[in-house]
C-alpha cells in the first residue's frame, strides 16, 4: 500500500485545552482538520520506527471515521502496530491500561469526554504517552506549535469495510482486541470480587447508570457477569453515537434518571454513574450524594480496607479547585499531600516517581497509580469494596468521616457558555481587587491572602502559571474562580467555594444552604451577575 503526501494548511485553533483537542464535529470534519492535529501528534512524540500505538475512542459520532483515517496515518508514519479496541471502543482508563500493559509508545483516545455528541455536538482527540497518562503540557504545546506550520501528513489509504478487523496496512499490523476483559482483569486484581460476590447476594441493590456511553459493556461485564448483580443493575448500557441525545456528565443535573431513583421511593442502596468515556464517576446512597472531593477523601482514609491498597498508600493528590478535605485525612495518615492544577495531566509525574497513589479532582475524577487517568468504575469497585467490608450505608460513612475529620462544605457553580468577552472581564475584575481584598474582611471572613495559581512540578521542574484564582480566608474558607478549558462553545465560567466545618451538629447541613454567604462575597467582588447578565449557575455541583 503506498504513502499519500498530502499538502495542508495549518489551522489557528488546534491548541489543546485541559484534555487534549475538543471542537464541535463540524469543526472536525473539515478537510484535513483531524489529519493536520494527528500528524502534528506524531511529529511531537519522537516514536521510533516500528512503535506500536493503542487506539480506540468513546463510541461517539465521528469515532470510526477518525480511527479509519488514524490507521491509515499510523501506517504511513511507520508504527508497526496499532491496537484498536473493538468497534473502536476503548473507554479512558481501559486505554490507559493497554498502553502500560502492551508497552505501546503511547495512545491516542477519541473522545469529548462529558460533553455532548452527535453530529451537532463535539469530538475530541488526545495522546496519551507511554506511562498511560495524558501527555504533559510541554508535549501538548509542542503539537500545537507543530500545527501552525504544517504543509504537509502522510497517509496510506485503506479499502471501505463495514468493520475494521485484524489486517495489514502495508507493513503496519492492526490488532483488534477486545476493549473489555484486560480492563475487567485490572479490577478483580485490585478489588476483593469473592466479597462483592456474597454482599450483593445479601440482596444489597445497586444502580449503575452508564448514560448510553462507553462505560456500558465495562459495567455489565462487571456488575452483572462477573460480581453477580441483578440483571438490570446497570442502565442506559448501550453506548450509542449521541448518547440518547444527553449529556454524559455524571452530576446531579445530567444524569437525571439516576437522582429520580435514588431519591425515590424504594431506592437502591447505592447509584453511581459514568461519563463520556468512562474517567468520571458520581456515587450516591439511598437519598443522598457524595461530593467528588469528599469522596476522595473517603477512600483515602479508609484505603487499607481494600486488598490493592492494603499496604497503605505513598501520597495523596488533588488538583487545585478540589476541596482540602483529603489534606486532613494525609495529615491524619501521616502521608504526603500535593495540591495540582486542574487536569489529569499534572498528577502523572507523582505517579510514576512513586509520590502518590490516590489522586482526584472535584469534578468527579477519581484514580489510583493502577493507570494513569482517572477512572470511573474503579472508583465506583473502591466504594463497594468499602460497603461490603463496613457494612454501613454511604450516608453513615460519610457522617461518620466528617465526625472525624470535620466536614469541608463543598459546591461548584458553573456558568456555560457566557461570552467569552463578559468571561474575561469577571476574571479581571477578581484580578484587578487582588490589592485591596488582602486583609479586608467581609462578615465573619478575613481574606488572608488572594494569588493566581501556579505550579511547579516538584519532578521536572517546570512551571504552569495562571491556574485559576485563588481567595483564601483565615479560617481556611475558600473562593476559586476559573475558565474552563474543556468547553467549544463560549466560555465556562466556574466558582468553586468551599468552607470548612468542625461542629458534627451542623454537618447535617444543605452545602448550598452552609455556603450561601460566600456565594454572596464571590459574586459580590466579581460583579459576575451585573457583568454576565446571568442571575443564577448554569449547573451546580
Ligand atoms: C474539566 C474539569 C477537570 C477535568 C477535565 C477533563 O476541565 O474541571 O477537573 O480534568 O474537565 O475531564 P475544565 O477545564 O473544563 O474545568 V474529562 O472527564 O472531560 O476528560
Ligand atoms: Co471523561
Amino acid at each position: 500500500m503506498s504513502v499519500r503526501i498530502v499538502e495542508t494548511t495549518p489551522f489557528q485553533d488546534q491548541r489543546p485545552g485541559t484534555s487534549g483537542l475538543r471542537k464541535k464535529v463540524a469543526v472536525f470534519r473539515q478537510s484535513h482538520y483531524l489529519e493536520n492535529f494527528v500528524q502534528s501528534i506524531f511529529d511531537s512524540i519522537d516514536a521510533p520506527a516500528g512503535s506500536v500505538l493503542v487506539l480506540g475512542g468513546d463510541g461517539r459520532y465521528y469515532n470510526v471515521e477518525a480511527i479509519r483515517t488514524i490507521l491509515g496515518m499510523a501506517a504511513a508514519n511507520g508504527f508497526s502496530k496499532v491496537i484498536v479496541g473493538r468497534g473502536g471502543i476503548l473507554s479512558t482508563p481501559a486505554a490507559s491500561n493497554l498502553i502500560r500493559q502492551r508497552r505501546a509508545h503511547g495512545g491516542i483516545i477519541l473522545s469529548a469526554s462529558h460533553n455532548p455528541g452527535g453530529e451537532e455536538g463535539d469530538f475530541g482527540i488526545k495522546y496519551n504517552a507511554g506511562n498511560g497518562g495524558p501527555a504533559p503540557e510541554k508535549m501538548t504545546e509542542a503539537m500545537y506549535e507543530k500545527s501552525l506550520t504544517i504543509s504537509k501528513y502522510r497517509i496510506c489509504d485503506i479499502p471501505q469495510m463495514d468493520e475494521i478487523g485484524d489486517m495489514l496496512i502495508g507493513e503496519m499490523a492492526v490488532e483488534v482486541i477486545d476493549p473489555v476483559s484486560d480492563y475487567a482483569d485490572l479490577m478483580e486484581s485490585l478489588f476483593d470480587f469473592e466479597l462483592l460476590r456474597d454482599f450483593l447476594k445479601t440482596g444489597f441493590r445497586i444502580c449503575f447508570d452508564a448514560m448510553h456511553a462507553v462505560t456500558g459493556p465495562y459495567a455489565r461485564e462487571i456488575f452483572e457477569n462477573r460480581l453477580g448483580a441483578r440483571p438490570g443493575s446497570v442502565v442506559n448500557s448501550i453506548p450509542l453515537p449521541d448518547f440518547g441525545g444527553g449529556h454524559p456528565d455524571p452530576n446531579l443535573t445530567y444524569a437525571e434518571d439516576l437522582v429520580k431513583t435514588m431519591y425515590g421511593e424504594d431506592a437502591p442502596d447505592f447509584g453511581a454513574a459514568s461519563d463520556g468515556d468512562g474517567d468520571r464517576n458520581m456515587i450516591l446512597g439511598r437519598h443522598f450524594f457524595v461530593t467528588p472531593s469528599d469522596s476522595l477523601a473517603v477512600l483515602a482514609a479508609n484505603a487499607k480496607l481494600v486488598p490493592g491498597y492494603r499496604q497503605g498508600l505513598s501520597g495523596v493528590a488533588r488538583s487545585m479547585p478540589t476541596s482540602g478535605a483529603v489534606d486532613r485525612v494525609a495529615e491524619a495518615l501521616g502521608i504526603p499531600f500535593y495540591e495540582t492544577p486542574t487536569g489529569w495531566k499534572f498528577f502523572g509525574n507523582l505517579m510514576d516517581a512513586g509520590r502518590v497513589t490516590l489522586c482526584g479532582e472535584e469534578s468527579f475524577g477519581t484514580g489510583s497509580n493502577h493507570v494513569r487517568e482517572k477512572d470511573g468504575l474503579w472508583a465506583v469497585l473502591f466504594w463497594l469494596n468499602l460497603l461490603a467490608v463496613r457494612k454501613i450505608s454511604v450516608e453513615e460513612m460519610l457522617l461518620d468521616h466528617w465526625k472525624t475529620f470535620g466536614r469541608n462544605f463543598y459546591s461548584r457553580h458553573d456558568y456555560e457558555d457566557v461570552p467569552a468577552q463578559a468571561a474575561k472581564e469577571v476574571i479581571e475584575t477578581v484580578r484587578s481587587r487582588f490589592a485591596d481584598l488582602t486583609g479586608s474582611s467581609f462578615g465573619q471572613y478575613r481574606v488572608l491572602f488572594c494569588d493566581d495559581f501556579s505550579y511547579s512540578d516538584p519532578i521536572d521542574g517546570s512551571l504552569s502559571r495562571g491556574q485559576g484564582l485563588r481567595i483564601v480566608f483565615a479560617d481556611g474558607s475558600r473562593i476559586v474562580y476559573r475558565l474552563s478549558g474543556t468547553g467549544t462553545s463560549g466560555a465556562t465560567l466556574r466558582l468553586y467555594l468551599e468552607s470548612f466545618e468542625p461542629d458534627a451538629s451542623m454537618h447535617h447541613l444543605d452545602a448550598q444552604a452552609a455556603l450561601q454567604d460566600l456565594v454572596a462575597i464571590a459574586n459580590e467582588i466579581s460583579k459576575l451577575r451585573e457583568i454576565t447578565g446571568r442571575e443564577k449557575p448554569t449547573v451546580i455541583t
